[in-house]
């Protein structure tokens, strides 16, 4: 069975801009997966605990033919690769990927939460989604279309690269 998926990237740490191009091209080699397509860098203040740097965010969208659990697991393994450092919730780090969305299931374990539980109110993730996806559909129903309208830009911004 294959699934589509949005994956969103972030790092804030050791060269961000890096760590998410590296890490895009990491998402393109994962065993049985094809990068489709994927979003601008862009750049934002840090939402959470204050006094951290400036994150880089993207979005990708996969087709794959993991499970959602292998799926986590690769992408953990890919975390771990980037030396990860679980400090501080919310805090630094080096990379952080998160499964934002499976085809339009609902995933509600102790391991993984799908659609993420807070895309729906970041600008860092809706945004870089309604570049590849503006169409999209939440499995509730809600349209990123009216996401959007609720959430504001922000600080966030394209790297031109
Ligand atoms: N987990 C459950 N559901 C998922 C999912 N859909 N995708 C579990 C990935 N993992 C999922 O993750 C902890 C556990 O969540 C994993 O072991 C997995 O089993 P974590 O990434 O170590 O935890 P965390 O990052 O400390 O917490 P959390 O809630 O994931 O933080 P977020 O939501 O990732 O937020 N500001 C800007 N501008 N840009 C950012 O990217 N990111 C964060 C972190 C804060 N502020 C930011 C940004
Ligand atoms: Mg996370």
């Amino acid at each position: 069975m294959i699934r589509r998926c949005f994956i969103g990237l972030g790092s804030n740490l050791d060269e961000p801009l890096k760590q998410v191009s590296d890490a895009l091209r990491e998402l393109a080699q994962l065993p049985q997966t094809k990068l489709l397509r994927h979003s601008q860098l862009f750049r934002s203040d840090p939402v959470g605990p204050a006094g951290q740097p400036d994150y880089i965010n993207a979005v990708a969208e996969i087709e794959t033919e993991l499970t959602p659990i292998q799926l986590l697991d690769q992408l953990q393994a890919i975390e771990q690769a980037h030396q990860r450092r679980r400090i501080v919730h919310w805090g630094p780090r080096t990379l952080d990927l998160d499964i934002l969305l499976v085809d339009s299931e609902t995933i509600a374990t102790e391991r993984l939460k799908v659609p993420h539980p807070y895309m729906h109110e970041r600008e860092f993730v809706l945004y870089p989604l309604a570049q590849i996806a503006p169409d999209l559909k939440l499995p509730d129903g809600r349209r990123l279309e009216q996401l959007l309208e609720q959430c504001p830009m922000g600080t966030l911004e394209p790297v031109a690269l």
